[in-house]
């Protein structure tokens, strides 16, 4: 089966299967939908002037993309390629409301944003598989506040969709790299997101001596160590554009690696499976430690329900038996108690009357026990620390768990006693059944 058929065969069987349970959690699935639904992604993002454009033009043979010395870019462009259609730009008012475009969560940033997205179609066999997003380069952390929209959050939500992400910067601003890596690193799988940052240091050709170069790329790595945590760093790619920079004025020996960028970014749609495996993978991750949660505190609920419930039946059936009895003996009332009455052998069915009403006031004031106390308790005792409902093994787990809390919260808020019996566990059997089985099954099938 090639990647195609994969990818078609995974959007029905995923949606069917994961939307109701996403629905149920109330998590939203927009994100998997979108990823599933489109073209691979290639996203390229970096500080302003550091040459994105410039690179795109280049990767696809056309002047499509303006350049500049300047910020010159304000604006969101996902360039593409689709047989029939040629040189055609469509508005992002358009693109968020079209359901076979994976753009319609990004209705929610505003009209602003979408005012600063739009898509261009030209004739490109690259661009045929992919689609690249040119960015708006990174400003100052004073400037991206006037944008009129969360930028940051925005070159997450595109994040997280893409299958490259280009992290470009040029030698005089390389110390501005931690913002946008901060802002494209939480929105992608904790486990492999990593591998789908390709770091750039471009217009290397404007260092003109070893220790300008050595002192931009020494920043680079300080802060990228920085911001990964991480001792050995990252391979970055060392490029200029040959496009714009005459190559007699470049010294010599000085590093190029435009063409092995160029290759990493053409290669991009066979990542593309694995990287919508791995958001699945997360995304349901999450659903589950949610619905463990929200199951146990169903299962302990439970319990103190059959607690209630058996002593209030039993309650009931001895005052069903000998309720009248006791009545009797206080206020002389009924005469003829439903004992008596059997025993002596003139029952009739008025005997039955103060019995049942008493057994039905006993389980009636059971019920409303439970549902206005008891429940309300058992709520109040799991909001007050509800990580007492999931085991927390492991840091994955702990990780998990943080980021998950305040959906656990949002459902369990959202508990009724009528939720007792509506097949909690059953759903959490699904989720643990697509992460063991359906899950794995694709995963086998993209490595044969
Ligand atoms: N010397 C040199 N100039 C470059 C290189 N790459 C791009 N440029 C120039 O740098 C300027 C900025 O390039 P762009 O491609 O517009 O940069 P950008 O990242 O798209 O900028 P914004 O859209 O404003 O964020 C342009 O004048 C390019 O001609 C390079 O490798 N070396
Ligand atoms: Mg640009």
């Amino acid at each position: 089966m090639n990647e195609k058929e994969l990818q078609k065969q995974l959007q029905t069987k995923v949606k069917r299967k994961l939307e109701p349970l996403f629905a149920r959690y109330k998590m939203d699935f927009s994100g998997i939908d979108a990823t599933l639904k489109w073209k691979p992604m290639v996203l390229i993002i970096g500080n302003y002037s550091s040459g994105k454009s410039t690179l795109i033009n280049e990767l696809v043979g056309q002047d499509i993309q303006r350049t500049g010395q300047a910020p010159t870019d304000d604006s969101f462009t996902i360039i593409t390629s689709d047989t029939g259609v040629e040189n055609v730009e469509t508005p992002g008012s358009t693109l968020v409301n079209d359901e076979n475009l994976p753009f319609r969560h990004f209705k929610a940033f505003g009209e602003k944003l979408i005012s600063h997205i739009c898509l261009k179609q030209i004739a490109s066999p690259m661009l045929e598989n992919m689609a690249i997003i040119d960015s708006p380069g990174m400003l100052d952390a004073t400037s991206e506040n006037d944008r009129g929209y969360d930028y940051m959050q925005v070159l997450g939500e595109f994040a997280k969709m893409a299958d490259l992400i280009v992290l470009m910067f040029d030698p005089h601003k390389a110390g501005t790299i931690k913002e946008s890596y901060e802002a494209i690193r939480n929105t992608l799988p904790e486990k492999s997101g990593e591998h789908r940052i390709v770091f750039v240091m471009s217009r290397i050709d404007e260092c003109d001596h070893l220790s300008d170069f050595t002192r931009s790329y020494g920043t680079l790595c300080w802060n990228m160590s920085q911001m990964t945590g991480r001792k050995d760093i990252p391979h970055i790619y060392l490029t200029y554009a040959p496009s714009v920079v005459d190559q007699s004025t470049v010294a010599e020996g000085w590093p190029q690696e435009r063409p092995e960028l160029i290759e990493k970014i053409n290669k991009a749609p066979s990542f593309r499976i694995n990287h919508i495996l791995e958001d699945i993978d997360r995304q349901v991750n999450e659903v589950q430690i949610v619905s463990e949660a929200v199951f146990d505190f169903i299962k302990r609920t439970k319990k103190i329900f059959w607690k209630f419930a058996n002593i209030s039946v039993g309650v009931a059936i001895l005052l069903f038996l000998f309720g009248d009895v006791l009545l009797n003996s206080l206020i002389s009332f009924p005469q003829d108690t439903l004992i008596t009455s059997i025993r002596t052998g003139v029952f009739s069915l008025t005997n039955l009357i103060i019995p049942s009403i008493m057994a039905i006031a006993v389980l009636f004031i059971g019920s409303f026990g439970f549902t206005s106390i008891a429940f309300k308790q058992q709520l109040k005792k799991a909001l007050a620390s509800p990580e007492g409902l999931v085991s927390l093994e492991s840091t994955y787990r702990k990780n998990l768990w943080e980021k998950m809390e305040g959906k656990v919260r949002e459902n369990l808020e959202g508990l009724t006693v009528g939720d007792l019996w509506s097949n909690y566990g059953r759903s959490l059997a699904k989720v643990k059944n697509f992460l063991n089985n359906d899950l794995k099954k694709y995963y086998e099938k993209i490595v044969t």
